[in-house]
């Protein structure tokens, strides 16, 4: 749950939100689904179940000019953001979203891909500390399969995500100490560490527990 503070109220002037009238919005639904569908840059919204006000809320990194402000007393929350299944997870100082879940029981890397892929995703990325921290507050020191691997090349690791190459910047912030060390020359699957809460590469036979993830549906322009 978000604090009053994290969030900036959209005032009228801004587009899409100025067409329509969101006091007319009755219920905690129906003002998720008016600020998901018809506000893109919004990304959460606020009910106050007082007064029957929905406020729909844009992150402060996508409006850097913009005045922090506090809103009446509600509750912030997210609805419509993730498909059916996953579920919405934060990060990066809250600017961020991601849609995930947890594929169960423990498998193999293979499997817990094509499980993933069936629900329509790709076992998750973490190109950056912030969505890292995020995943080990997911993990509760468990084990996960992510979307990294070098199978194809040896020390060339792959996200799923997107067919790109990790990097070295990625490769220093994100792996273990030591690691990736290709143990015995067989290690070719990322997991993440949940007692380290750092990557490792690990024989992508041995069975974990798949995070998977999807990106947000698209946003409607208004
Ligand atoms: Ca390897
Ligand atoms: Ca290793």
């Amino acid at each position: 749950m978000f604090t009053q503070e994290d969030a900036v109220i959209l005032t009228a002037a801004d587009s899409c939100v100025a067409h329509f009238d969101w006091n007319q919005i009755s219920s905690e639904v129906s003002c998720a689904r008016k600020t998901i569908n018809s506000c893109p840059a919004c990304r959460g919204f606020l009910f106050d179940a007082v007064s029957g006000l929905c406020v729909p809320l844009i992150w402060l990194h996508q409006r850097p000019g913009a005045a922090s402000v506090l809103p009446p007393a509600g509750q912030l929350f997210f609805t419509d953001v993730c498909p059916k299944g996953f579920q919405v997870a934060v990060y990066g100082n809250r600017t961020q979203l991601a849609c995930v879940k947890m594929i169960t029981p423990a498998t193999t890397y293979g499997h817990a891909t094509s499980v993933c892929i069936d629900s329509g995703g790709h076992l998750a990325s973490m190109k950056t500390v912030e969505k890292l921290a995020m995943v080990d507050s997911l993990a509760l020191g468990r084990q996960l399969w992510i979307g990294l691997d070098d199978q194809v090349d040896e020390g060339v690791y792959i996200w799923q995500e997107d067919g790109s190459q990790l990097t070295d910047i990625e490769m220093a912030d994100l792996f273990d100490d030591n690691e990736p060390n290709n143990w015995r020359g067989r290690e070719d699957c990322v997991h993440f560490r949940g007692n380290r809460g750092r990557l490792n590469d690990e024989p992508c036979w041995s069975k974990k527990i798949g995070l998977c993830e999807m990106s947000p549906p698209p946003q409607t322009n208004c």
